[in-house]
């Protein structure tokens, strides 16, 4: 080839718009990716949020990024080298704060960290181990230091007030709740029999329970206060994280201010997980657990509660975690038209046996166990378990973790044993499906309720077994 073209960072940076051609660098190379913008998959106003720039710390925080092809694909556009202090400068390792992770979790993707609980203690733990418990990550893990740690209150009605982690466990009562964290994408993988979903390929494990403890929302509320006369202003409690991306855009939630404000809706800034400091991976120092509503809600590394008339207009409450039609897809979606998902439907899955799993021929029952669920504090009443497509159904023993008048917000486990009809094609195919206490139950398929987050599959559960 010709003579190696040279650019500045000052020249490379001209170019930031299409009418200019849109450049980006990556280490020293410069590349005009003007013609790729329409092919970027995560859209171009992603890939344009580094235009005129480097594409460096972009591609240190999505590691999906940093693969032979991709960066063979980014050669074909080179136009030169970068050359001058813009050529030399460090970018910071975001994920520089991960801790150690167990390694029987099932992870999903490492940068961000996204992990399931391994299935066999799903269906037999109560209260899913620590270092066990699904981890579901957007961003790299925050660095923070416990003692100069603190939460703001402000909003609407309310005195700005700054807690430390000390405010929190000495002036407000410690208060403990028995949850179940689920995301809102369990159980996704099945979507994609259906029709291809954009998300992580979560099998049955993003979902676990803890006994969590903190302070209540409601008290630490009252304490800024927030009380019956100021209330009718808001609708909204929004939370946010230390975790942030590279615009510097933490994420954020919010729930109903019902549901905040309430005694009886248990929601805490929690500061323990199981008896021990909330871990790393899990939003240490402090979270929102909110009991009844889906994970996406309860924000960990707290940084601010604010009281508003508005949700939280956070990527995750506005454009995210959000049902559909099967007929809406991506290039007729209208977020706003449909709410941000808080309490969750129901939902049981069979975690013994396993799919694929081989009986003997002589085999004439099968030992079934899995977990049951529903949002909204509703008890689980009925599992039922069929072996032959839902003709028969078996009535399965509920084992509530935690049951208390109206506040059901743990999971109950369940076991039954089924009879083994005769095996089509050499399988048996068993089927799971929850009742809760409003009667609500599971839809048979996936296909009517597709969406095309992904999000909310709460079909009948099945696992396919063969029979030798
Ligand atoms: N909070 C912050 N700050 N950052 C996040 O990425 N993920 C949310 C929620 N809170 C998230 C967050 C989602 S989608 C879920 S399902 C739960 O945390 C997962 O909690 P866990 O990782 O403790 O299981
Ligand atoms: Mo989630």
């Amino acid at each position: 080839g010709g003579p190696v073209k040279e650019f500045t960072g000052e020249e490379v940076a001209e170019h930031c718009t299409r009418d200019k051609r849109v450049w980006v660098t990556y280490k020293d190379g410069v590349y005009d990716v003007t013609d790729f913008l329409d092919m970027h998959p995560g859209g171009a106003q992603r890939l344009m949020l580094a235009a005129g720039g480097a594409l460096d710390p972009f591609w240190a925080m999505y590691a999906q990024h940093n693969t032979d092809e991709v960066r063979q694909m980014l050669e074909g556009y080179r136009v030169g080298t970068l050359v001058g202090a813009a050529a030399n400068q460090q970018v910071a390792d975001p994920y520089a704060n991960e801790p150690k992770r167990h390694p029987a979790l099932v992870v999903r993707s490492q940068q961000p960290f996204n992990a399931e609980t391994p299935v066999d203690v799903l269906g037999t733990s109560g209260l899913t181990p620590n270092e066990l418990f699904y981890v579901r990550n957007h961003l790299p893990v925050p660095h923070v230091e416990p003692a100069s740690w603190s939460v703001r209150v402000e909003g609407e009605g309310l005195k700005r007030v700054e807690l430390s982690l000390k405010d929190l466990t000495t002036k407000f009562k410690k208060h403990t709740v028995t949850a179940t964290l689920q995301c809102t994408g369990n159980r996704r993988d099945q979507f994609n029999d259906v029709k291809k979903v954009k998300g992580l390929e979560w099998g049955i494990g993003a979902i676990g329970t803890a006994e969590f403890s903190g302070a209540r929302l409601s008290d630490v509320l009252a304490y800024a206060g927030l009380d019956g006369d100021t209330i009718d202003e808001i609708e909204h409690i929004q939370f946010e994280g230390l975790d942030s991306d590279i615009s510097g855009t933490c994420y954020g939630a919010s729930i109903p201010i019902s549901k905040a404000m309430s005694r009886h809706e248990d929601v805490i800034l929690a500061y323990e997980m199981n008896g021990k400091d909330l871990p790393l991976d899990h939003g240490y120092p402090v979270r929102i657990i909110a009991p009844g509503i889906t994970g996406a809600r309860c924000v960990k590394w707290l940084s601010r509660i604010i009281a508003s008339k508005e949700e939280s207009q956070s990527h995750w409450q506005q454009k995210d975690y959000k049902s559909f039609s099967p007929s809406v897809d991506w290039d007729n979606v209208d977020w706003n038209s449909a709410p941000a998902v808080q309490e969750t439907n129901v939902q049981s899955a069979i975690c013994e046996p396993r799919p694929g799993d081989i009986l003997e021929g002589s085999t004439d029952e099968v030992e079934v166990r899995g977990y049951a669920y529903s949002g909204g504090g509703h008890a689980i009443v009925r599992v039922d378990v069929s072996a032959d497509d839902g003709e028969t159904w078996i009535t399965a023993e509920l084992e509530p973790v935690y049951n208390r008048r109206s506040r059901n917000w743990a999971w109950t486990l369940w076991h039954t044993t089924v009879p083994l009809p005769e095996a089509k094609d050499g399988r048996v195919k068993l089927i799971c499906r929850a009742v809760d206490a409003n009667y609500n139950t599971q839809p048979e398929s996936p296909a009517g309720i597709w969406n095309l987050r992904g999000v909310l599959n709460n079909a009948w559960h099945e696992v396919v077994l063969s029979i030798e």
